[in-house]
């Protein structure tokens, strides 16, 4: 049966905050800081075990090789190159899986097949690493050609950044839906990581009947103000989206064209005088899963950042209250992640697809958990100091610790 599966990515253990990101607020800000990668890693591991006894189903997402030694060899990164070169091989950036890739599930396909695209990531040199290794490991996961196809990235210099700039309205996941494809307009204070060509090469690419493709632009403002991906503003879930007043660049046109195409929309909207763009960025409020549980009922997983926010618990208070589609607000600890921009929606990708036609290896269960536990307790490093980065007695227990992942769930062909 078809249904919604989240893959959460692995923190990998070279975890670190070298402030790569700009426009992302959190990155910038925590520049320099020490972090804790096994830390991380069991935050995110404690989040999918949450989510496997609520949903039924989790799967994950392995971290990539790194240092990317490839990457530091063609930018031939010595001790004279600019310190972020040397940084971006290390970067753990691919535990953010929502910008991995833009499913289409297979309903929506004209060949009935369920496609992906990895994201090219572009705009950053650390993230532009990602791709062909994640298309590597999507190759194994859904390797089961009659039921996924999948792509090469969109060529640049047009910006994709996956799953991150896209939603899908349906009136449950295994029926047909309408892909909402939110791209920005470069020439901002930061950069604009979703170009429109991009949304609509994608579309193509996958087999979308046109009425079933809508592409809305990004608000400026939104962007300015540090939503570098629309899911820092908006998250959708079968028929319902929840995003901030201020998330699109002309909010009536937006929906509009959302209730043209799935005139069943439901909008959840925050306005601004309730929770300011500012404190939604900075809370996450909207990088949240938005779920539906098996009995029915739809859940916000959302960050422990937004309970301590008098404005947005106020506000998550009052609409559980309300009766609003939304039934329950569930707060998660991700904070080693949260501190360099990624939230609970950014850790995941969202695949509708039945679990039986996914490698089982990707594929989540209580003992899994506890092997993924007990191998990030006894491998992950403690710490990084991002001055460390470079080190060879680092760089050693990386590898190493991302080896003995690989060969405790059986995937040592993506060593
Ligand atoms: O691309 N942070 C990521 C966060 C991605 C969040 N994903 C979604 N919103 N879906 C990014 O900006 C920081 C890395 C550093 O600074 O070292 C970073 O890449």
């Amino acid at each position: 049966m078809l249904q919604e599966i989240n893959f959460d990515g692995i923190v990998g253990p070279s975890h670190n905050y070298a402030g790569l990101s700009l426009g992302n607020i959190a990155s910038a800000k925590h520049q320099g800081n020490v972090s804790y990668p096994r830390a991380a890693a069991l935050q995110g591991v404690a989040k999918m075990r949450g989510n496997l006894a609520r949903l039924g189903v989790q799967g994950f997402l392995l971290p990539l090789p790194r240092p990317n030694d490839g990457l530091l060899r063609a930018l031939a990164v010595d001790e004279t190159a600019e310190r972020g070169l040397l940084a971006a091989a290390w970067s753990a950036s691919s535990m953010w899986t929502a910008n991995a890739a833009t499913v289409s599930p297979a309903p929506d396909t004209a060949d009935g097949k369920c496609h992906l695209t990895p994201a090219n990531l572009v705009t950053m040199i650390h993230r532009a690493q990602e791709w062909p290794d994640t298309k590597r490991q999507l190759e194994i996961a859904f390797g089961n050609r009659e039921h996924f196809t999948l792509h090469d990235a969109v060529p640049p210099s047009f910006g994709d950044e996956g799953a991150a700039n896209h939603i899908r309205l349906c009136a449950s996941h295994g029926e047909p839906g309408v892909e909402v494809f939110v791209y920005g307009k470069p020439g901002g204070k930061f950069p604009a990581r979703q170009h429109v060509e991009a949304c609509r090469a994608v579309a193509r690419l996958h087999g979308l009947v046109p009425e079933r493709a809508v592409f809305v632009e990004q608000n400026p403002a939104a962007i300015e103000a540090g939503a570098f991906h629309n899911d820092v503003v908006a998250v959708a879930n079968e028929g319902v989206i929840f995003a901030h007043e201020l998330a699109f660049a002309d909010r009536q046109a937006a929906y509009d064209a959302m209730r043209k195409a799935f005139p069943a929309l439901q909008v959840v909207e925050v306005p601004d005088s309730a929770v300011s763009l500012a404190e939604a960025i900075k809370t996450y409020l909207f990088n949240a899963q938005l779920v539906t549980l098996p009995e029915g009922g739809m859940v916000l997983i959302v960050p422990e950042e937004c309970r301590e926010s008098p404005s947005v618990w106020r506000w998550c208070e009052q609409m559980i209250a309300s009766n609003g589609p939304i039934r329950q607000v569930i707060p998660v600890d991700v904070r080693q992640s949260m501190a360099n921009g990624g939230g609970p929606a950014c850790l995941r990708l969202r695949v509708v697809a039945d679990p039986e036609t996914v490698d089982p290896r990707f594929l989540l269960s209580e003992a899994k958990a506890e092997l993924l536990e007990s191998v990030i307790a006894a491998n992950w490093p403690e710490q990084i100091d991002p001055a460390d980065l470079g080190s060879e007695a680092l760089k050693n227990s990386v590898t190493s610790a991302r080896y003995a992942l690989l060969e405790a769930l059986d995937l040592t062909e993506l060593g």
